[in-house]
């Protein structure tokens, strides 16, 4: 797998492509390679021998390929451990209620810390395919429902930081709950 891209780099701020079934090869052999990284990313002994920072998810247009692919894995979420791929993902329901994470959210792509709240919806109810042209139905909550909004907007050129309000970044979020990260 490419390297991750930073800021500045074109296919962060493009919509992704559609992605059509049956995978290609490269594209299967793509879906593992993020898993992977993200659970190599939580591993003591090889985060620290290859510089992995930990992450819970991360999108193809991270690594330069602009399609509509992303996994997620954390250990962090309560309840059954949260690990897959989402392939052409969409959210078909969401909560009015929203949430933001108290310390803020980052992303591998940014180098520079940036404080402020990123106001998410709380509940969400997703589709999306995986690597076999399956399609599968979940619903997130929490910390798992941001970062599913996170991994999605990355498909559509989006950046954390977009939504973080200018002029006053921690401004109360009306209708939301805080959300303390363990
Ligand atoms: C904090 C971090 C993430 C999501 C939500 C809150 C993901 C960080 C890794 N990524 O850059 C994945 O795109
Ligand atoms: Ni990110």
């Amino acid at each position: 797998m490419k390297d991750i891209v930073r800021e500045g780099h074109p296919s962060l701020r493009k919509r992704a492509e559609e992605v059509t079934f049956p995978l290609s090869d490269e594209d299967y052999k793509l879906c593992d390679d993020l898993l992977t990284y993200l659970k190599n990313s939580h591993d003591p002994e090889i985060s620290v021998k290859y510089n992995l920072r930990p992450g819970i998810g991360l999108a193809a247009p991270q690594v330069d390929v602009s399609k509509r692919i992303f996994a997620m894995h954390s250990t962090e979420v309560k309840g059954e451990p949260l690990s897959f791929v989402a392939i052409n993902p969409k959210i078909i329901s969401h909560s009015v209620e929203k949430t933001f994470l108290t310390s803020g959210e980052g992303c591998l792509s940014v180098d520079r810390p940036i404080e402020g709240y990123v106001p998410r919806y709380t509940r969400i109810s997703i589709t999306a395919f995986d690597q076999d042209g399956n399609e599968f139905k979940k619903r997130l909550r929490g910390l798992a429902a941001i970062a599913f909004q996170h991994e999605l907007d990355h498909l559509n050129g989006i950046m954390f930081y977009d939504h973080i309000n200018k002029d006053d970044p921690f401004k109360e979020i009306p209708g939301s709950i805080q959300l303390e990260r363990a």
